[in-house]
């Protein structure tokens, strides 16, 4: 049995994040003796029961902390000798201190987790990590001063649409931080390239869609996916969501349909995301969490038309 297991957040500064700890707490066990996950907030407390078989350490990078996650964390908290656990998500900030007796908390609501672990670490990166911070942040929605070096843009291209393609491809995610723990660009990787490509393509399809399907509540953009078109375009539809706000100059909401649920996705383009994912999780009875620019909801599975309406409802009064 591995006695470290690393569960990250499967984004673009989730894998950074990922890549960085590892580099700097675990280097000696990489990769043979390390066991690797990736989850998702939506799914992290189904996840990390399965995962946690047990051992010397458990490090949980970049998922926001949740009551459900709370619930899961408890019943494996003894299964370890140290629990880490590192975010920088709003939402989790409320709910730090119901772990914090037994579980290492590292948090701060800064601009991405590889952010954080840059100040937990103090000694300076050397400019290869430098760089993949400064990438991690423009991901999770920092805007690049206009100084910044095209490297940095290609990666996060590069990086956020490989990933996107299929966001639950642990192989591939193990195989992009194989590239940074051996200092290669990932925006030059021929896999990386292939994969980017093919989701670009996609992902032109999906706003082709979803701009001509939408509807206009006061400032507000809505678009609706049902199941089919939902999982044809999974890992794209929070990458869809950010490239129409920032076109629009609006706000996005993304209503989809999933298995099991309803997801909500919601981009801002004045910082008001949460404020406007809590007024529909309370009126749908759902979870949200996230930041102020981007931040999403889920709900139990219903038809969609029947939450259409009270999500049109509720971000009409929202806006005006
Ligand atoms: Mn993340």
């Amino acid at each position: 049995m591995l006695s470290v297991s690393v569960v990250f957040h499967g984004d673009c500064d989730g894998i950074i994040a990922a890549y960085l700890y590892i580099k700097r707490y675990f280097r000696d066990l990489y990769p043979g003796g390390l066991n690797l996950a990736v989850t998702h907030p939506w799914r992290a407390h189904t996840d990390i029961k399965r995962v946690a078989t047990g051992g010397s350490e458990l490090v949980i990078l970049d998922i926001a902390l949740s009551d459900k996650l709370i619930e899961a964390l408890e019943t494996i908290i003894s299964r370890y000798k140290k629990v880490v656990f590192v975010d920088h998500h709003a939402t989790s900030e409320s709910l730090m201190p119901k772990i914090e007796a037994r579980v290492k908390v590292v948090y701060s609501k800064v601009s991405s987790t590889p952010r954080l672990l840059t100040q937990l670490m103090g000694t300076p990166l050397n400019p290869y990590e430098d760089m993949l911070v400064e990438v991690a942040d423009v991901c999770e929605g920092k805007t690049p001063h206009p100084g910044t070096d095209r490297s940095v843009l290609d990666l996060v291209d590069s990086i956020r649409m490989s990933i996107a393609l299929n966001p639950g491809d642990l192989d591939f995610m193990k195989y992009l931080i194989d590239l940074m723990m051996k200092s290669k660009n990932p925006s030059q990787d021929p896999l990386v390239r292939v994969r980017a490509r093919r989701a670009k393509f996609l992902l032109g399809n999906l706003l082709k869609i979803v701009s001509e399907d939408s509807l206009d509540a006061g400032n507000v953009k809505i678009a609706f996916l049902n199941l089919p078109l939902s999982r044809a375009f999974a890992g794209l539809i929070g990458v869809a969501a950010t490239e129409l706000s920032k076109a629009y100059r609006k706000s996005v909401v993304l209503v989809r349909e999933e298995q099991e649920k309803i997801v909500i996705t919601v981009r801002s383009a004045h910082r008001d995301a949460l404020v406007l994912s809590q007024q529909i999780a309370s009126s749908l009875k759902g979870v949200y969490g996230g930041h102020a620019e981007a931040s999403s909801i889920t709900v139990g599975k219903e038809p969609l038309a029947k939450v259409a309406s009270s999500i049109v409802n509720k971000v009409l009064s929202y806006s005006t």
